[in-house]
């Protein structure tokens, strides 16, 4: 066993991703599950490792790293044999990490933003506005993907497994719509086929949101 342990909840968008990657590099691991909704992340000894009180959290022989985009980053740099998910090529790289980046500002955000109101707040009524940022999100997916598979060409990144976990949960406000985004909708499929893909996960997710909110028009 290394000493890797993650600490996640399976529902959770960016802890798929990181699950995934430790299954592409097939790296061992230790995992920590983090009852959000019970507010175990809110602990002194959660908190002293991560003061974002933030999952996924790893931690590699006790050194804490958060943000899956960092988390994933480091894990091919760190233990991958080839650089495949995260080249070394700085264009190549700029490119992933454009979309990484765009993951975490914007696709992400798009999603917490109705999500933690309705976990911790009980909203369920979700603005316009904050519908149309989904619609955007996926327009901007749809754009980057032009004629390719994957998300920054021909070949798998970390950027597809971060945006592509966040793409898939969004369906929990909003269904995809296939006509409008045919490529996203045939790259969540590709995505769909890796192994330990996190089906359950991304299922109970939708089921727990899906039912309770109300999408204003
Ligand atoms: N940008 C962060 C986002 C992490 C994040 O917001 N995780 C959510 C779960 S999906 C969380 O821990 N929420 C608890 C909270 O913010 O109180 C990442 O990619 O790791």
């Amino acid at each position: 066993m290394s000493g890797l342990v993650l600490y996640g909840m399976d529902i959770s968008p960016p802890v798929r991703a990181c699950k995934l990657v430790l299954r592409a590099l097939g790296l061992e691991y230790q995992y920590k599950d983090v009852n959000l909704l019970a507010g175990e992340h809110l602990t002194e000894e959660f908190k002293r490792k991560n003061p974002q009180n933030t999952v996924p959290l790893l931690e590699d022989n006790g050194s804490p790293i958060w943000d899956s985009h960092a988390i994933v980053c480091y894990l091919v740099d760190r233990y991958a044999k080839s650089d495949e998910l995260y080249p070394k090529d700085l264009l190549a790289r700029a490119l992933v990490n454009q979309r990484l980046y765009f993951d975490a500002s914007v696709l992400f955000m798009s999603l917490r933003n109705f999500s933690i109101p309705y976990f911790y707040h009980n909203v369920s009524l979700v603005p316009k506005e904050k519908v149309d940022n989904i619609k955007s999100g996926y327009a901007f997916l749809e754009a980057f993907l032009g004629d390719n598979p994957y998300i920054t060409g021909s070949t798998l990144t970390v950027a597809d497994l971060c945006c592509g976990a966040t793409a898939s949960s969004l369906g929990a406000i909003l269904e995809l719509d296939v006509a409008q985004y045919p490529k996203v909708a045939a790259w969540l499929k590709r995505l769909s086929k890796l192994p330990d893909y996190g089906e359950e996960g991304l299922n109970e997710y939708i089921g727990m949101l899906r039912p309770g909110l109300t999408l204003e028009n």
